[in-house]
């Protein structure tokens, strides 16, 4: 059987148990060991089949690095055929997660009993998949339809008592599950229970499930923005209540090879390992143990430090709050205490909840009060002297070993780090607004910051539920110097022809969750108007990249703060309207310029944005500025609302071709503008070798 899945009796029980670190999923040792085990306790002289787990979870699921390789046999249906006809009473003993093949190996058992916390779930679809092993046919038969819609095309997990309500389960073991499991399997021998099958189940739809499907069709349009596992999983649902199990299986069986081809699920597959792989810092000492932080002091009462400061009250740290008066923090305090205020009445915290939330902050307009806590996060604006004088006073007042952290967005980390007596303490924790919202953190590695801090960061970071990401010093960091070279296209894009509202419609098309003037608005367009004075001629570039920026500031448009920018906005839903003034200012910007205005193809601005932000992606990552080419993809994916199922900037040229993005990044090279598009020297390198991102590292 070998040595993933061990076959035992307990008296007339037999019990198959799987051992495959670290989240027993379902590779081609495992699906063959509990064959042969289904296929022993066939012909023994047991009377039942208990199958169980080692380890910290019951079976997570198909083996997702096996997907894209040649199929082994048994396939994981093979192994449910077996399971289903085995003829003898089978029972799954659940702890852990049950997730996706995991469930639906469970499903396929004629009883379940799971440990109180155990939970269960079909993700399929966050990975651009469905449950291809029968669960889109057995749980509305078990469950009905509208919690098996919910189930699969949300991929949330439920409780297990949650479960057992939607008759998922059978049995609630508090404690020693194998020994409840084997207690049960005697007892159902006892009552000659009958071998449940759910593909046996009858199943057919009311009106109100039909109506549910076409419901759920077009909300899910709208919330998952083009993505096509969503539907197929309605598809087979429809199948599961037209046909017979059988036909609804094999219909399960074309759509799942369908969604397995499909690049979309290629790219949700890159970002759930490039997610994991993030959180690895190449280079520290595997046995390195994070400081313990309980206490965070945050600087900056505004909109980002009173974020910050919900993340990490919500992860039951204490917060102390400072700003430079007691108007300024009760301000802020009275902002939180309204966020809270909305969670409650939406229903998503008890008022019970954010009082202990709450009762984690306390406030100060001294500084001195931050004497003895842990670690301190600075969130004043974004000015270097002021910062510098902040971390000046910190180094002064904070216990030895405290972590300095800066929210900067872009000053640079070593230049603060310099003004105190403990560099290798100092580092950069860039939260994205609204902090308490927005999963990325990029965690920035000054030139002195000690590996100790680094791993502390990265392990704050996971601790107040964030996707952390570790970035080199440079201006922007990973995300935000990426991020120039988007917006610059997008203002050229408009300046040599195209609108707004194309611009931006045709990113949102593409996947982008909101466009990238509409994102400006949103933003403020002051704040880059600010920026750029105080930048030279030379480092703000190209005056048709910021042109109309400018103009539309210096008209009072300032984005949706002040109902303009460039849209209109509705003052009571905020809908974004077109706005002829805009051209206006656009037609008079390009006279003044001397640029003709041409014909856009949709298609030209989207290779346009999302080259520029891979081109410069490619940079970073041969400066070392990123770990790994994932790492991009997990910045943009979870900071910048980049389409997960186009895998990020990096999945995204990788999935084009590499040769195809040198190809056209040579091409606007020559008929846009040499100085933009000049390609990373390492795409080119990865292009005469046939290499791949994913194995590129600094040079
Ligand atoms: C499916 O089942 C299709 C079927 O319907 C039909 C088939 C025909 N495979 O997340 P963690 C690795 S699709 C391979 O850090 P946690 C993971 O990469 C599948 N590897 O732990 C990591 O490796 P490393 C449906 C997997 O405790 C390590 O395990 N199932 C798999 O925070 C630890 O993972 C899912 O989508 C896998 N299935 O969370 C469940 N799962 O250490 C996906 C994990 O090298 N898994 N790894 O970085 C999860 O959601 C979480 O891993 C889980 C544990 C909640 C289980």
């Amino acid at each position: 059987m070998g040595a993933a899945v061990k076959y035992e009796r307990r008296g007339q029980i037999g019990v198959i148990s799987v051992n495959n670190p670290p989240v027993n999923a379902l590779s081609h040792a495992v699906r063959s060991g509990i064959v042969d085990a289904l296929a022993t306790a066939a012909t023994d002289d047991s009377l039942a089949v208990v199958l169980c787990c080692e380890g910290r979870t019951f079976i997570a699921g198909a083996d997702i690095t096996e997907f894209g390789k040649p199929p082994q046999a048994p396939s994981l249906p093979d192994l449910l055929v077996a399971l289903d006809s085995h003829p003898k009473l089978t029972v799954a003993a659940i702890h852990g997660t049950a997730l996706g093949g995991g469930f639906e190996v469970a499903l396929t058992c004629n009883y379940r009993i799971a440990l109180t916390s155990a939970k269960v779930g079909l993700p399929e679809v966050k990975l651009g998949l469905l449950p291809g092993a029968g669960g889109t046919q057995r749980t509305p038969r078990l469950a009905g339809l509208p919690a098996a819609v919910d189930l699969i095309t949300s991929g949330n997990p439920v409780s297990a008592e949650r479960a057992m309500a939607l008759k998922l389960i059978d049995q609630l073991a508090d404690e020693n599950l194998v020994e409840r499991a084997i207690d049960y399997g005697n007892q159902l021998i006892e009552e000659n229970a009958p071998q449940r099958q759910a593909s046996a189940l009858t199943f057919s739809l009311t009106v109100e499930d039909t109506d549910l499907i076409e419901k759920s069709r077009a909300q899910l349009v709208k919330r998952t923005r083009g993505e096509r596992a969503p539907q197929r999983i309605l598809d087979c649902l429809l199948a599961a209540a037209e046909g017979s199990f059988e036909s609804g299986l094999k219909r399960e069986r074309e759509e799942f090879m369908a969604c397995l081809a499909d690049p979309q699920s290629a790219a949700l597959r890159h970002m759930f390992f490039a997610e994991r792989a993030a959180a690895k810092i190449d280079h520290l000492a595997k046995d390195i143990k994070p400081l313990d932080i309980r206490s965070v002091g945050i600087i900056g009462a505004g909109t980002m430090g009173g974020g910050i400061a919900m993340c990490f009250a919500q992860a039951g740290m204490a917060v102390t709050l400072v700003d430079m008066t007691d108007d300024a923090v009760n301000i802020g305090l009275e902002k939180i205490a309204k966020n809270y205020a909305i969670s409650v009445k939406k229903g998503r915290l008890s008022t019970a909840q954010t009082d202990a939330i709450m009762a984690n902050i306390t406030t100060s307009s001294d500084f001195n009060d931050l004497g003895e806590v842990d670690m301190v996060i600075e969130a004043v604006f974004e000015n270097l002297a002021v910062k510098k004088e902040v971390f000046a006073t910190l180094d002064s007042i904070c216990k030895p070993g405290a972590i300095l952290a800066s929210n900067t967005s872009y000053q640079s980390i070593d230049d603060i780090a310099a003004v105190t007596t403990r560099p290798e303490s100092v580092l950069g924790m860039h939260f994205f607004s609204p902090a308490n919202v927005m999963k990325l953190l990029e965690v920035v590695k000054g030139a002195q910051s000690s590996d100790l801090v680094i791993a502390t960061a990265m392990a704050v970071g996971k601790k107040i539920g964030k996707v952390s990401v570790l970035s080199g010093m440079c201006y922007g960091f990973i995300g935000n110097r990426m991020l120039r070279h988007y917006g610059r296209e997008a203002a050229l894009c408009l300046m040599e022809g195209s609108t707004p509202a194309q611009i931006d419609s045709a990113m949102e098309s593409w996947g982008m969750a909101m466009g990238p003037l509409a994102v400006s608005d949103l933003a403020g367009l002051d704040i880059g108007y600010k920026a750029r004075e105080q930048l030279t001629a030379e480092q703000k570039g190209a005056p048709a990249s910021y042109i109309v920026a400018d103009r539309l500031v210096e008209a009072g448009r300032l984005g949706q703060k002040s109902g303009a920018g460039y849209y209109r906005y509705d003052p009571e839903t905020r809908q974004r309207q077109e706005d002829p003034a805009v051209m206006t200012i656009v037609t008079e910007a390009r006279r003044e310029l001397g640029i003709t205005p041409r014909h856009f193809e949709d298609e030209e601005i989207v290779n346009r944005l999302t080259l520029a932000l891979a081109n410069e992606g490619a940079k970073l990552l041969q400066e070392g500025i990123a770990q790994r080419a994932s790492d991009i993809d997990v910045v943009y994916c979870y900071g910048y609302g980049f389409p997960r199922f186009r895998g990020g900037p990096m999945h995204t040229i990788e999935a084009m071709g590499l040769d195809k993005a040198v190809t056209l990044l040579n091409e606007f090279h020559d008929q846009l503008n040499p100085e933009h598009w000049q390609a990373a020297p390492l795409l080119t390198k990865l292009v005469a070798n046939g290499g791949q991102l994913a194995d590129s590292h600094r040079d």
